[in-house]
């Protein structure tokens, strides 16, 4: 401790032989002139310095995301889009495709149906055909059974016709005739005279209690009134 508090005394004469300016401005880098002895305390802490710049070190892992926030508000309407391609389609026009195509492939089915039973009937272009399902019953019912095939009772309005029912007929079976109206008078079901018939001989005699229906005999094709709550094959009429 000595030896260093000499070591500072000498600098400090061997300093103050020099010129008196030079002095001065020494002095400020060394020691105090006035007070020029042994060092004083620490001073107190400085101003906080400027912030440093960010350190080049590794950087900690990405943390896990956040849960999801508010919803937002309603944006305003975008632009309008560009159109499509004219060859891309829409979900509806696939299923009109698919509809289109599904009809198709229906109507193919249809008229090979169509064929298919115009051939099993052996009916000829132009010309009504007639259908049986070889029942028997009441005229009422044969009525109804054929207004429900779309069709009207078997009624042979020249020769040719009575041949055609007769042909398709396995039994004795009712013809679209009728006198219930008018006895006597016999008339087709759309309300007119008939211009032909058949009548076996001695028909029609309006037997017993009467008789206003008609029915044609398999075996010749002839006519005779007879009851119409008797029961005879069904036979069916569909238009050209
Ligand atoms: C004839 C026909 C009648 C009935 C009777 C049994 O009369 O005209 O329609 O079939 O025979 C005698
Ligand atoms: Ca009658
Ligand atoms: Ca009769």
């Amino acid at each position: 401790m000595f030896l260093s508090s000499l070591l500072v005394f000498l600098l400090c004469v061997v300093t103050a032989s020099r010129s008196e300016v030079k002095i001065h401005e020494d002095a400020q880098k060394t020691c105090s002139v006035i007070n020029c002895g042994l060092p004083g305390r620490d001073g107190r802490d400085g101003p906080k310095g400027e912030k440093g710049e960010p350190g080049q070190g590794l950087r900690g892992l990405q943390g896990p995301p956040g849960k999801m926030g508010p919803p937002g508000v309603m944006g305003s309407p975008g632009p309008k889009g560009i159109k499509g391609d004219p060859g891309s389609s829409s979900d509806a026009e696939a299923k009109l495709a698919n509809l289109e195509r599904e009809i198709r492939s229906l109507k193919s089915e249809l008229e090979y149906t169509r064929k298919l039973q115009a051939f099993s009937l052996g009916k000829q272009s132009g010309k009504k055909f007639y259908v049986t399902n070889g029942e028997k019953m009441p005229f009422s019912k044969v009525k109804s059974v054929c207004a429900n095939l779309q069709a009207f009772v078997a009624t042979p309005r020249n020769a040719e016709e009575n041949r055609a029912i007769q042909a398709v007929a396995t039994d004795t079976a009712f013809l679209g005739i009728t006198d219930g109206e008018t006895e006597g008078q016999f008339m087709y079901l759309t309300g007119e005279r008939i211009t032909y018939s058949n009548w076996k001989k001695e028909e029609p005699n309006d037997f017993g209690s009467g008789e206003d229906c008609v029915i044609m005999h398999k075996k010749d094709g002839m006519w005779n009134d007879i009851s119409c709550s008797s029961s005879f094959q069904v036979v069916c009429e569909f238009p050209v």
